[in-house]
């Protein structure tokens, strides 16, 4: 008998009030029952995006779908034109390279089928979502990484190409004769990744992620971006979630897995953010100048973000929005 049933017919005996008030829907160690069996979808489509470049990018994705695209499609086309965006100093062409002048991108895409590519510490190709994409549709594999994921993009038909602009490498030029800036900070200048969710007309969820990584990073540094859990996280039954900011922290609580699951316990999008937000201090001896943000999105077509300090914010585009948004926060800078 499935759970659900039992805890019905459980509930008609005296023993089964006692039991299901013991074991509620909302208990986090046994309930797998998502917590909303008819979501009432709201606002489809829906996309929302990290930081301000979100809105060009749901620009596309919102064309995709409109085109008669799915929400994979939608998050692929969307992500694409912030990784082709030269004067984006931190996603795709353009971003800033590691310590040693290589761009090395990281990037994840995930559809509702819980189907998902990825691709780690790829140089010299443009749109490592695409990528990523081809992982998950024709091999059976998730994730290739370095001269292998190269590889097989070039068999795959991309085109190799120089990554480092000249603007970029002049600010990485200027860094490594700076003693003042040989410690990279995380924050909104160096560290935008674009992760980008969207629930198509059927309801259903995708989502993609990708990023230059943290600037001026060790050579053969990866970050959350790349990784299903961490970067990015899609349960079609519940929700979506991504992540931004200092992936080694979001790593350390498989950062989006934790706010999906927040959310399949009952907490809204913004709760689930905050929560996962609050482990990420809580774990974490100093969080000085350690930012991370979240933005998710449930089945019920409800929004919801949340950073550790001010300064995040999302794109939100459905059919009455085409707007920023100012995630929630706990800290001042
Ligand atoms: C990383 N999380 O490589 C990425 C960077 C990022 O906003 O999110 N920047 O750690």
């Amino acid at each position: 008998m499935k759970r659900r049933n039992f805890i019905k017919a459980a509930s008609l005996t005296g023993a089964g009030v006692l039991l299901s008030r013991c074991i509620g829907a909302t208990d986090p160690i046994i309930s797998e029952e998502p917590y909303n069996e008819q979501p009432i979808i709201k606002n489809k489509p829906i996309i929302i995006s990290t930081w301000n470049h979100g809105i060009a990018a749901n620009k596309a994705a919102w064309e995709k779908l409109e085109s008669g695209g799915s929400a994979l499609d939608a998050v692929e086309a969307g992500v694409r034109v912030t990784e082709s965006d030269a004067s984006n100093r931190s996603v795709g062409l353009g971003g800033l390279p590691d310590r040693d002048g290589n761009v090395t991108l990281d990037a994840c895409i995930m559809n509702h089928e819980s189907e998902c590519g990825a691709v780690a510490y790829l140089q010299n190709i443009e749109n490592p979502i695409s990528v990523a994409r081809k992982v998950m549709e024709d091999t059976p594999h998730v994730m290739l990484v370095g001269n292998g994921a190269f590889e097989f993009a070039i068999e795959k038909g991309f085109k190799k190409k120089e990554l480092l602009t000249p603007e970029a490498k002049e600010t990485w030029l200027k860094w490594k004769k700076s003693e003042d800036l040989k410690k990279p900070e995380i924050n909104s200048e160096n560290h935008d990744t674009i992760g980008l969710l969207a629930m198509d007309k059927d309801g259903n969820l995708s989502g993609a992620c990708t990023t230059s990584g943290w600037a001026y990073k060790l050579p053969g540094r990866v970050g959350d971006s790349p990784i299903i859990g961490a970067g990015l996280f899609v349960d079609n039954e519940i929700g979506a979630a991504c992540a931004t900011g200092m992936g080694e922290a979001v790593i350390r609580i498989a950062g989006s897995h934790t706010v999906v699951e927040l959310m399949r316990y009952g907490h809204s999008p913004e709760e689930a953010c905050k929560l996962a937000v609050e482990r990420i201090q809580k774990k974490h001896k100093d969080i000085t100048g350690l930012q991370v943000g979240f933005i998710a999105m449930n089945k019920n077509g409800e929004v919801g973000s949340y950073s550790v300090y001010a300064g995040f914010n999302y794109a939100l585009k459905d059919n009455a929005n085409d707007k920023m948004v100012d995630a929630q926060y706990d800290l001042e800078w």
